[in-house]
């Protein structure tokens, strides 16, 4: 526990079973940690696929909480939500998921320990934490990684569409 509130991010991601059900849910999930408050959420997107190729798309979104966690006690919350959906942690880093939630980053802290690398080690690669990440966070700068909107730059071609904005408004008209 730290005694004042800390700005955290996290990536929320799903591809199997209802993944917008999950990813609603499992935002939830955040709020309701006592130590934990979510204070903002992107829009959802639709995402392909980033590494194996062979699974459906995902639906991503990022959060922002405040917290009076510390970081690995985050982690700790993170991973026993992703078990209460069920996920199963086989090993396979880059496979298919009912649920998936990152640290992406905590207050500016950089840190490297066995157990948690902040910023996320691939988010600056990854426009489906990027672009929703810029939507709550215009500008900002990650540490050790420059800003969102040069991360951006850098991240052509990776297929990332809007589905659902922040006000549950689906403007794909899909439903
Ligand atoms: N997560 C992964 C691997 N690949 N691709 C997309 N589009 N979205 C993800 O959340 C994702 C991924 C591993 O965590
Ligand atoms: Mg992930
Ligand atoms: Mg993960």
């Amino acid at each position: 526990m730290t005694n004042s509130k800390i700005r955290a991010w996290i990536g929320v991601g799903a591809n199997l079973g209802e993944p917008r059900n999950q990813v609603l849910e499992a935002i939830d999930c955040l709020d309701r940690i006592d130590q934990m408050a979510v204070e903002a959420r992107s829009s959802m997107y639709r995402t392909a696929p980033i590494g194996a190729q062979d699974q459906p798309d995902f639906i991503n979104t990022v959060v922002r909480v405040g917290t009076t966690l510390d970081p690995l006690s985050v982690l700790c919350c993170l991973l026993q939500i992703e078990g209460q959906f069920g996920r199963v942690r086989d090993g396979s880093c880059n496979g298919p998921r009912r649920l998936d939630l990152d640290l992406l980053l905590y207050a500016n802290e950089i840190l490297n320990s066995r157990e948690l690398t902040l910023p996320h080690p691939r988010m600056q690669h990854r426009l489906f934490v990027l672009q929703p990440l810029m939507e709550i966070e215009g500008n900002f700068e990650i540490p050790g990684a420059g800003s969102i909107a040069a991360c951006i730059s850098a991240c052509q071609g990776q297929q990332v569409t809007k589905l659902i904005d922040k006000d549950g408004q689906d403007i794909t008209g899909a439903g």
